[in-house]
């Protein structure tokens, strides 16, 4: 049996449903990067808006789901009518919830121009995405458009059958203008810094190489809040199906993993109404960035810093590192670096979030891949684990934490592991990182100076002697004690 409308009422009676009438509800949402991380997190919160409310206001706020590439996901969910299942895993046991706010699904690849149509319908009002650091073919150092991208190429000369996230959002804002219809709020979720503004830019840019207008006509109507998105969410894997099968007595060919801990700001500024995101827990605030950085800097940084290391020690998951108490350690010490480059709003209790996240990490009943996190590195550093590092050299602080996990990065993209085997790196520069790793040889002194003179992922940092130096010294004790015993010469220090 597969899991579908009609058998919602054979699901046992544990198995959380969506507690309102689902033929009642109508898209007022396009997201963008129909991942599992948006079905456990936004969806999740959505699903809740729409069991709360009760008129039609409320009933007008499903999503279409739109994966930019693959059809997997569409193929997937479309035969068990977009029904899924989020199961919550922590060390007591899981809860198996059904999601029914996702109405249907649309694969860009295959048919660009009914999206953009889609995103062009009034009744659609807000365009959320998802779709990871790389997906805005921007230029992590800078926030700038990157006008060589392939995609971005592509879609000024076809942007009404575009390819990338901005070209989709151009075209759709277009059509909008021209057929006098109101512009959709862009809501990023992605951990970008200064998402919403940064997305902005972007959007606005791309706008700008198309017409002068039409950038000018975004930059006035339409909203990009900011928001900060939390929640672990790995990939599934058919271990996860099974067991998932076994809960629910019928099969859900895609649903997804994830924790109990979850979390959702965003700026107070929607172009064309929202639903009542605060009912379902959402904090809605007027200044989002202290919440992001802070999120970036403590939690991604030091899951970007596990991954490297943690992958280049032999530790498959993020959780099995941690049991390293060597490990965890230098997890909570990244936090302490960085907590004190931040400024939070009055009230903030940064070492309970730093406590928390700690526990996060260790939860056993996750299997968060450190490959899948040490995934599009360059992507990530500058937000993650650069900023910190530039604002700890600007107050004459110590880097050497930060510097052993970008050295862990480094040490990572030469695409070989301590043992000599092939590391499959995934990342849009990939090769380009590897031609430098071939060139100067596993010699700290050669490879961390290569790797730092590239400006799209270390801007002018790279060349900051205090940086350069913290950054060879952590590389030379990878290569010569190997991930864990540097680990643990750095917590030791
Ligand atoms: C992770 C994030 O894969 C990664 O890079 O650091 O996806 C992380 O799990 C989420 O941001 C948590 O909210």
């Amino acid at each position: 049996m597969r899991l579908g409308h009609a058998n919602l009422d054979l699901l046992p009676s544990a198995i959380r449903r969506p507690a309102y009438d689902r033929s009642l509800i109508t898209p007022g949402i396009v997201h963008l990067g129909l991942g599992a991380f948006h079905r456990a997190h936004q969806a999740v919160v959505i699903d809740d808006c729409l069991a709360a409310g009760s008129n039609s206001s409320v009933s007008s706020w499903g999503i279409v789901g739109a994966s930019l590439r693959s059809p997997d996901t569409r193929d997937a969910l479309a035969p068990q009518d977009h029904l899924y299942t989020v199961a919550v895993r922590a060390a007591e046991g899981t809860a198996h919830r059904v999601v029914g706010a996702l109405l249907d699904s649309v694969v860009a690849r295959e048919k660009p121009v009914a999206l953009v149509e889609r995103m062009a319908d009034p009744a659609i009002r807000i365009v959320s995405l998802t779709v990871t650091e790389k997906g805005y073919c921007h230029t992590p150092q800078s926030g700038d458009l990157d006008e060589r991208h392939a995609d971005v190429v592509h879609d000024l000369n076809n942007l009404d059958a575009p390819r990338s996230a901005p070209g989709f959002i151009v075209a759709a804002l277009a059509r909008r203008r021209v057929l006098g219809i109101a512009p959709f709020t862009v809501l990023c979720c992605d951990n970008l810094a200064a998402n919403g503004q940064t997305v902005q830019r972007i959007v606005t840019q791309f706008a700008a190489l198309r017409s002068k207008e039409l950038s000018q006509w975004i930059a006035d109507t339409v909203t990009f809040p900011c928001t900060m998105v939390d929640r672990i969410v790995p990939e599934t894997t058919n271990a996860d199906r099974d067991a998932v099968a076994t809960a629910l007595g019928m099969r859900d060919a895609w649903p997804v993993m994830t924790e109990p801990f979850t979390q959702w700001v965003v700026e107070d500024r929607f172009a064309a109404g929202r639903p009542d995101l605060a009912a379902a827990g959402v904090e809605l605030v007027s200044d989002v960035k202290p919440f992001e950085l802070m999120k970036l800097r403590l939690l991604n940084a030091s899951h970007s810093a596990l991954a490297y290391l943690g992958y280049l020690a032999g530790y498959e998951t993020i959780a099995d590192t941690m049991q390293d108490p060597h490990f965890a350690r230098l997890a909570a010490q990244m936090m302490e670096d960085a907590a004190v480059t931040l400024t939070m709003p009055e009230g903030t209790d940064l070492s309970a979030y730093r406590a928390s996240l700690l526990k996060r990490f260790a939860n056993p009943a996750l299997h968060h891949r450190t490959w899948q996190i040490a995934m599009d590195g360059s992507q990530k550093l500058p937000q993650r684990l650069l900023g910190a590092m530039q604002d700890r050299l600007a107050k004459n602080l110590p880097i050497a934490t930060h510097a052993l996990a970008v050295a862990g990065w480094m040490r990572y993209v030469t695409a070989s592991d301590e043992q000599g085997r092939t590391i499959d790196v995934r990342d849009p520069l990939a090769a380009e990182l590897a031609a430098l790793a071939r060139e100067a040889g596993p010699v700290a002194e050669r490879l961390a100076p290569a790797l730092l003179g590239v400006t799209k992922v270390f801007g002018p940092l790279g060349g900051e002697p205090r940086l350069r130096e913290a950054v060879t010294a952590a590389l030379g004790r990878l290569y010569a004690e190997g991930a864990r015993r540097a680990v643990e010469t750095q917590i030791s220090a």
